[in-house]
């Protein structure tokens, strides 16, 4: 990728996490400010201020205590001491989470997104299939959501303009057989990457993820280790929720890896923290737009980079 592409998506990221940036950071620097004795008040503001910025009690104490630690050895009298200690944390957890999605060449490998609806499963699949496209792979879609004809369109729309087949079935039939048909198609015509579109809710009274269960269970039947990936896509303009509904999706069904979209604009960009921290689970791709190109691979050095520095 050319030097631009990044040094735009770097830019845009921190555009984007700008409101979470201005949520805790600038509070800090008004709480260090002249401040030489750190008080125990000091403490808890900072602490109330990294819990409203989404980013978790465990996170917030375990800084905390890293900063005690580091005053109590007389290492922390600067600003700018208790500003790396924020950063290195962050760091040490965005950078354990930060696993690319790495897809073999040879075999067909299998991507289930899934999601509660609206949080950008069907944009996440059509921007990966684009991307994995333009890298020279070949790629299929599976609409195995079959909820509303608008959302077979709308990865239509995606798969045209990428050049990438698409199965689907009408409206209202079962998820599972798309799925089922789509696995064979890619196998019968050499894919090497199969995309498969979930819907975040369903027409029946069905349990979404008795729904999942099943569409899960059909693609292993009919290939042995599918899905490969279990791709969790997650809002970031949600928060909190976002952290429940990855619990849940992983107690449920599995999760392999997560997509944290609509980190532009947002002021709760810190819940990528507390995601990281508390679920463990590899952040593969972030989101900062509707283009195909607002989707990129996770860097968690980038993403403290982008959040921290000021602009
Ligand atoms: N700003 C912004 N918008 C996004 C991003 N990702 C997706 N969207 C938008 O969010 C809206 C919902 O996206 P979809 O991809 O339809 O979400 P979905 O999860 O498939 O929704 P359902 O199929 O209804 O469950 C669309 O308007 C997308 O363009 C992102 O990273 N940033
Ligand atoms: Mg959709």
């Amino acid at each position: 990728m050319a030097d631009n592409g990044n040094t735009g998506f770097f830019s845009r990221l921190r555009e984007g996490l700008s409101k979470t940036r201005r949520g805790f950071v600038k509070n800090l620097e008004e709480m260090v400010v002249g401040e030489r004795v750190i008080s125990r008040e000091f403490y808890d503001e900072l602490e109330e201020t990294l819990i409203a910025a989404d980013m978790g009690p465990v996170f917030a104490a375990n800084v905390i205590e890293e900063m005690k630690n580091r005053a109590k050895r007389n290492e922390l009298d600067r600003h700018d001491a208790l500003m790396n200690v924020l950063n290195e944390y962050m760091l040490s957890i965005l950078e354990a989470s930060d696993k690319p999605l790495r897809i073999p060449k040879d075999d067909l490998f299998t991507v289930m997104v899934v999601g509660v609806n609206g949080t950008g499963k069907t944009t996440t699949v059509g921007k990966i299939a684009s991307r994995l496209k333009q890298e020279g792979r070949s790629v299929m879609a599976a609409a195995a959501d079959t909820f509303r004809a608008a959302a077979v369109e709308q990865l239509d729309v995606w798969c045209r303009r990428a050049d990438v087949p698409l199965i689907k079935h009408p409206t209202g039939g079962d998820p599972s057989a798309v799925a089922y048909d789509a696995i064979r198609a890619a196998r019968s015509r050499g894919i090497n990457v199969l995309l498969v579109d979930t819907a975040g809710r369903l027409h029946t009274k069905t349990n979404l993820m008795d729904e999942l269960k099943k569409i899960k269970r059909i693609m292993a039947r009919e290939l042995p280790g599918a899905p490969h990936e279990t791709l969790l896509v997650l809002d970031a303009v949600t928060g909190q929720n976002a952290l429940n509904q990855a619990r849940m999706f992983n107690n449920e069904i599995g999760v392999t890896g997560l997509v944290l979209t609509k980190l532009d604009g947002t002021s709760k960009g810190g819940i990528i923290i507390r995601i990281a921290d508390e679920l463990k689970l590899p952040i593969r791709f972030i989101g900062i737009g509707e283009q195909a190109d607002d989707l990129r691979p996770f860097d968690g050095r980038e993403f403290v980079e982008a959040l921290m520095s000021s602009g």
